[in-house]
């Protein structure tokens, strides 16, 4: 079993796409153990992407990621993490097959719709950035 981070990101929240999106991975396999919807800081959002530091799109991805509340939550399931990437498709929706998150409901390569945590130590740290892995177990 494998657990990784969804976001669905404030494009999807704003269409109303948090059931679609979720309906999508839940038949896919995987399991929801934690979910929050959260309104993310300009800093909050520029630490989740600390990786992306100097890159061109950077300013721009974390004005968009705090534009509006965004839904965090733990999928698990087996081989979660890359099964996870699989169905939300490539990062530009353009590029992505029909039938992925991205493919069906991305809008363009900044508004993508939804965040897949893309290996086993994003998965971990990505997690715990949010305080998820802490409630884990907490009734
Ligand atoms: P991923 O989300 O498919 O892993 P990354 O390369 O990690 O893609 O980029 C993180 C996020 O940054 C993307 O999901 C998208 O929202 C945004 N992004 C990536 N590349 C571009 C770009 O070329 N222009 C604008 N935004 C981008
Ligand atoms: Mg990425």
């Amino acid at each position: 079993m494998e657990r990784t981070l969804m976001m669905i990101k404030p494009d999807a929240v704003r269409r109303n796409l948090c059931g679609w999106i979720l309906k999508t991975v839940e038949e896919a396999g995987l399991s929801i153990r934690q979910m929050r919807l959260i309104h993310l800081t300009p800093e909050a959002a520029k630490g989740f992407y600390h990786v992306h530091q100097g890159k061109p799109f950077l300013n721009d991805l974390v004005e968009y990621m705090s534009s509006g509340p965004i839904v965090v939550a733990v999928l698990e399931g087996e081989g979660a993490i890359l099964g996870l990437r699989k169905i939300v498709g490539a990062t530009d929706p353009a590029k992505a097959e029909p039938g992925t998150i991205r493919g069906e409901v991305g809008l363009n390569v900044q508004e993508n719709s939804v965040h897949a945590s893309d290996s086993e130590a994003s998965a971990v740290s990505e997690i715990a950035y949010y305080g998820l892995d802490e409630i884990w177990r907490k009734p």
